[in-house]
C-alpha cells in the first residue's frame, strides 16, 4: 500500500531509490531484531546466575515486554550514525553487529527507564499495553526488574566490548548519561511540589532544564556519542554537534508534552498523566503565558487533580487559547533553527548524522 501511494506520487528514479532505502532499512530492522535474540539467549545462559526454570521464564517475559515493543529509533540510530559517519564505506558484518549491540544497550536503558518512570507517574498504558507495573503478579516487582534492566547493559557492553580500545569511554557515557537523566527526572518530580504551591512558578527555563537533563542526553546525544566511539573519535571534539543534539531533544520532548494532551491514545501507545499529575509541561508553561485572571484562576482550580472533569476543563483552556497552533509555530521555528545550526557544521559526515535524526522526528505523531 505504501509502494503504490509512493508511486503515485515520486517520479521513477526518485521511487526506485525511496524503496531501495525502505529495503534497505527493513533489512536493517529485522538483522537488529536477530541482534536481540543473541543477546536476550547470552543473558539467560549466564553461566555466573543459578537460573530456575522460573526465573528464567521471569527474566525472559521480563525482557520480552518491555525491551523490544518501541520505535527502536534510538537504537537503530547508532547503526544509522555510524554508516554516515563512516562515508557510506561498506560496513563489515561485525561492525553491523557491535553497532546493533550498542543499539540494544539504549533500548535496554530506555527499557529501564520507563518501567521506573511509569510507576513514578502512576501511568497506566504504555507501548499500547499495560505497564509493566500494572500486569498481574508483577506490581513492585517492576522495580527490581528495572534495576536488573540496567544491569544487563554492563553485562552486554562487557561481554561484547572489553577488548576494544573505546570500552572505558563506552562505560562512562552510560554511566554519565545514566545520572544526567536520573538528575533529570529528580527536577521533574520535585518540580511538581512548587507548581503545587503556586503554579505560576513554572518557567520556560525550568521546563528547559527538565527535559534536557531527563530526555535529551540519552534519546539524542547517547546514540550518535556512542557511534563517534565506535569511529574512534574522541568525544570531547564533538561539542557542537552535542549541543545541537541536546536542542533536538528539547524540541522532541516538546513534542511528547504536546502529544500526552492532543495525541492519540491509539497511536502514542499510552494515556496522557501530565495534567493530572501538575507536571511542568510545556503546554501548561505556554498556557500561562497566555491567558487571563480569570483563565489563571481556572488552571489554578483544575490542573494537577486526579479527576477527569477537572481535566477536561484544562483541555478546554488549552483550546480556547490555540495551544495547538501555539505548537505548530514552534515546531516550525525549531525545525528552521535546527536546520540553519546544522548546516553550519563543519562536517559533512556529522551534518549527515544531524539531518537524518531530525527527519526521524520532524512532525512525529508518535
Ligand atoms: C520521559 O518523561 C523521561 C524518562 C522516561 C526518564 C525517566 C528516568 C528515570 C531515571 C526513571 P515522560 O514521563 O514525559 O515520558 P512518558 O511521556 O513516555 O511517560
Ligand atoms: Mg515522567
Ligand atoms: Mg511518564
Ligand atoms: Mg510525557
Amino acid at each position: 500500500n505504501h509502494c503504490t501511494q509512493l508511486s503515485i506520487l515520486l517520479p521513477n528514479k526518485l521511487y526506485q531509490e525511496k524503496i531501495q532505502f525502505l529495503v534497505k532499512m527493513s533489512n536493517l530492522k529485522s538483522k537488529f531484531f536477530e541482534v536481540y535474540d543473541v543477546l536476550k539467549a547470552e543473558l539467560l545462559n549466564d553461566p555466573a546466575f543459578d537460573f530456575t526454570d522460573d526465573s528464567r521464564q521471569w527474566v525472559e517475559r521480563m525482557l520480552d515486554y518491555n525491551v523490544p515493543g518501541g520505535k527502536c529509533n534510538r537504537g537503530l540510530s547508532v547503526i544509522d550514525s555510524y554508516r554516515l559517519l563512516k562515508e557510506e564505506k561498506e560496513l563489515s558484518e561485525d561492525e553491523i553487529f557491535l553497532a546493533c549491540v550498542i543499539g540494544w544497550c539504549i533500548e535496554w536503558l530506555q527499557a529501564y527507564f520507563l518501567v521506573l518512570d511509569d510507576i513514578m507517574d502512576n501511568s497506566h498504558t504504555r507501548r499500547g499495553q499495560p505497564c509493566w507495573f500494572r500486569q498481574p503478579k508483577v506490581g513492585m516487582i517492576a522495580v527490581n526488574d528495572g534495576i536488573l534492566l540496567r544491569n544487563h547493559i554492563g553485562q552486554i557492553l562487557k561481554k561484547h566490548f572489553r577488548d576494544k580500545p573505546y570500552y572505558a569511554d563506552l562505560l562512562d557515557l552510560f554511566n554519565e548519561v545514566e545520572c544526567q537523566t536520573a538528575c533529570g527526572q529528580m527536577i521533574d518530580l520535585i518540580t511538581t511540589h512548587l507548581g503545587q504551591n503556586d503554579l505560576s512558578k513554572y518557567s520556560l527555563d525550568d521546563h528547559r532544564r527538565i527535559v534536557v537533563y531527563k530526555t535529551a542526553f540519552y534519546s539524542f546525544y547517547l546514540p550518535v556519542a556512542c557511534a563517534l566511539l565506535m569511529a574512534g573519535e574522541n568525544l570531547d571534539d564533538h561539542s557542537n554537534a552535542k549541543n545541537i543534539l541536546l536542542e533536538m531533544g528539547n524540541y522532541f520532548q516538546v513534542q511528547d508534552d504536546y502529544l500526552d494532551c492532543f495525541g492519540d491514545p491509539e497511536v502514542i501507545g499510552k494515556i496522557g498523566t501530565d495534567i493530572e499529575d501538575y507536571k511542568c509541561s510545556w503546554l501548561v508553561v505556554k498556557a500561562m503565558e497566555l491567558c487571563n485572571k480569570e483563565q489563571m484562576k481556572l488552571l489554578n482550580e483544575n490542573y494537577g487533580k486526579d479527576d477527569p472533569s477537572c481535566v477536561a476543563k484544562v483541555k478546554d483552556l488549552y483550546n480556547t487559547l490555540k495551544l495547538q497552533d501555539v505548537y505548530l509555530e514552534y515546531e516550525r521555528k525549531s525545525y528552521e533553527k535546527l536546520n540553519e545550526e546544522i548546516e553550519a557544521h563543519p562536517s559533512r559526515a556529522v551534518q549527515a548524522v544531524l539531518k537524518s535524526f531530525l527527519a526521524k522526528i520532524y512532525k512525529r505523531l508518535k
